[in-house]
């Protein structure tokens, strides 16, 4: 599967257990590192991270990220010296998993090592790799108020703004010279079925998609399904309308689908699930050559999730 943080980490453990009851293999996860910063001298992986502390079950479920039960000793002390971010909480078990990045990014290891040695840790149930193993960290350029542009972290613009200070545009500099991490062409060419996560469709999936080779990969994959991160014309988490209108794609099913576009007509899709909620848009996805399978989409718990992967795996064969 292809996957960003929150959402993905809520598809992820739906796959985990639709899998795990067909006693299946493992998915792997290929998981955006647009999100990815430097920040008080470490590594951070916002989406890497989510996806592995909600497969650990250590994830702090009420805010989405970090880990649950964290405090904030070193992040107030940081801010004290300021240092970092004042809008940006570093948690102190979080730190951990920072430091220990960063240390061993410093020894030489690469991203897909350093991630493979933290799932050793925990009894993950599927395999994580980063999309790629350069750094390929998102920026998001504004348009202030006098008709400048400036560029912006993603997770400035993100959590410091929320998504207030209108985007022109979304580039990852590094990606064009960027390749898919080890492993993760072989995984798409070898998987049953890839499934696109419910993820933001332009800072989440985007950058995945936009890593050279990452397309020719998927272009031959077995069969390639998506779940629609919009339900009822409106974005389910985060801020993904905004991002959607900054690229000129309009907040609904139909819409993010023609946007992946038809594998049949070198897009990335062959089927499409949309909420019960937007059923009416099922005409116009087929219309695309993209076969919509209408289901509940609501990730509510576990259950809930692995319905929604089953639905996706029926789609597939
Ligand atoms: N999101 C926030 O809204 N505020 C924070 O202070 C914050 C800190 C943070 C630290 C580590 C981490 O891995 C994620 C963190 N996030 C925080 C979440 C993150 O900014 C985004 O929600 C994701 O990157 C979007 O998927």
């Amino acid at each position: 599967m292809l996957a960003g943080g929150v959402g993905g980490a809520k598809f992820t453990l739906g796959v985990r257990a639709a899998l795990g009851r067909r006693g299946a293999p493992e998915a792997t996860v290929v998981v955006n590192t647009g999100d990815d910063l430097w920040l008080s001298g470490v590594r951070l992986q916002p989406d890497v991270d989510s996806i592995t502390y909600a497969l650990a079950g250590v994830n702090d479920t009420h805010r989405g990220w970090g880990r649950a039960d964290d405090t904030e000793r070193v992040n107030a002390e940081l801010q004290e010296w300021g240092a970092g971010w004042p809008w940006f909480t570093l948690g102190d078990l979080d730190l951990g998993t920072h430091l220990a990045r960063t240390g061993w990014l410093r020894d030489g290891l690469t991203p897909t090592q350093v991630l493979e040695r933290m799932s050793r840790r925990w009894n993950l149930g599927a395999r994580l790799l980063p999309m790629t193993d350069a750094e390929a960290d998102t920026i998001v350029t504004v348009r202030d108020a006098d008709g400048a542009e400036r560029d912006l972290h993603f997770q400035e613009w993100w959590t410091r703004h929320r998504a207030a200070l209108t985007p022109v545009r979304f580039d990852n500099p590094g990606i064009a010279a960027a390749s898919p991490a080890p492993g993760v062409v072989e995984a798409i060419a070898a998987a049953d079925v890839v499934l696109v996560a419910p993820s933001n469709p332009v800072v989440s999936i985007g950058p995945i998609l936009a890593v050279p080779g990452m397309r020719e990969a998927l272009a031959a994959a077995s069969a390639v399904v998506g779940v629609s991160p919009i339900i009822g014309g409106r974005v389910v988490r985060g801020m993904a309308d905004v991002c959607l209108t900054a690229i000129g794609v309009e907040t609904s099913a139909a819409a993010v689908a023609a946007h992946y576009g038809a594998r049949s007509s070198g897009g990335l899709l062959d089927a499409w699930l949309i909420a019960e909620e937007d059923a009416a848009a099922a005409p116009d996805v087929d219309a695309a050559g993209i076969r919509s399978v209408v289901a509940p989409l609501w990730m509510t718990d576990v259950d809930a999730s692995a319905a929604i992967v089953d639905a996706a795996l029926a789609a597939a064969s």
